[in-house]
């Protein structure tokens, strides 16, 4: 995988830029269509044979990157791919935070094949990575978590997406003393701020968002050696067979960081749009736009933070 990060670091730098005029414009479809085009294009220029595994629309949703579409030039390795070219359309149109450009690379046959429904997700860091259980109670997770770096429940922090459907692991958690931190919009970075070891950042990420979101987090926490645990919530018969037909014999299972992401050769990148806890947004200046990512490789469990300077004249 090493060999291909410079170039996917290019395609998310890529998909970011082109969502810049759109920023605060309130066209969030035009801003998703001008990364998608911009990510299609330069995925097609790198030397492989791409598919991507998760996806946004089906094959019938163009302009959307779909799961089951080829991409690369169809030359040389095998690579699975997950993508959002946006995730946070309504952060990017709305000039709110955390709307990021994002790929994860995997070797071929490595990603869970998720279709497009929410999922509920735990993370942690590596302490405790190994011992937290999805079917745990929230409870019996933190203290696993505060053993395991030994802290008082009350210097834990838990973060979580402020959504109603989470009221009650919040009561629960600030019930034992645990700080819990809400946030808006984008799930992706906030789960592997808890793989960082950085003032402030929570012990334990729970949510139900995204599945896609789910996958692509899982390769960046794969890459810092935390934990992260989920379950797909199929919640019609159309989803539920949806699943069965992606190769997901019992659809709600719980579902092992391995079947998020088989393999240590993986790869996750983004781009910041707007800025977020870890990484700065686009900076419009004189003559050049400096953009910020985060480049997190399974083969290590380094936390790169890339700045680019991209010359507006090119
Ligand atoms: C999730 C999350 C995304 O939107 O999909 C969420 O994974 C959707 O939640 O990162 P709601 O249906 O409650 O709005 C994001 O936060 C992207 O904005
Ligand atoms: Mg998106
Ligand atoms: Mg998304």
């Amino acid at each position: 995988m090493n060999q291909f990060i410079q170039e996917f670091l290019h395609v998310t730098e890529s998909a970011a830029l082109a969502t810049y005029p759109w920023i605060g414009t309130g066209n969030k479809i035009e801003a998703d269509q001008a990364a998608t085009d911009s990510m299609r294009a330069q995925l097609n220029k790198i030397h492989m044979d791409g598919e991507i595994v998760i996806g946004e629309g089906e094959i019938d949703e163009a302009p959307m990157l779909f799961i089951g579409e080829k991409v690369g030039t169809g030359l040389g390795e095998g690579v699975d791919l997950a993508v959002d070219p946006i995730d946070g359309t309504t952060s990017t149109s709305k000039g709110k935070n955390n709307a990021i450009a994002v790929i994860a690379i995997a070797k071929k046959g490595t990603l869970l094949h998720a279709p497009d429904m929410y999922m509920e997700k735990i993370v942690t860091g590596a302490e405790a990575a190994g011992k937290i259980n999805i079917d745990f109670s929230l409870e019996k997770n933190l203290r696993i978590i505060a053993e395991a770096k030994g802290k008082k429940l009350e210097e834990l922090k838990m973060i979580t997406q402020d959504r109603e459907r989470h009221n009650h692991w919040v009561e629960e958690a600030r019930a034992l003393g645990v700080r819990t931190e809400l946030f808006e919009e984008g799930d992706i970075i906030p789960a592997i701020s808890t793989c960082i070891h950085r003032q402030g950042s929570a012990d334990l990420f729970i949510g139900i968002g995204g599945a896609p979101e789910g996958v692509l987090a899982a390769v960046g926490v794969k890459s810092l050696g935390g934990e992260m645990q989920a379950r797909l919530l199929p919640n019609t018969d159309e989803q539920w067979n949806r699943c069965v037909s992606m190769e997901l014999a019992c659809p709600n299972e719980a579902l092992s960081h391995q079947q998020l992401v088989n393999t240590d050769e993986c790869a996750f990148i983004a781009t910041s749009i707007t800025s977020n806890m870890l990484s700065q947004g686009i900076e419009n200046n004189q003559d050049i736009f400096t953009t910020h990512s985060i480049v997190l490789n399974g083969l290590d469990r380094c936390f790169r933070h890339i700045a680019t300077e991209h010359p507006k004249s090119v």
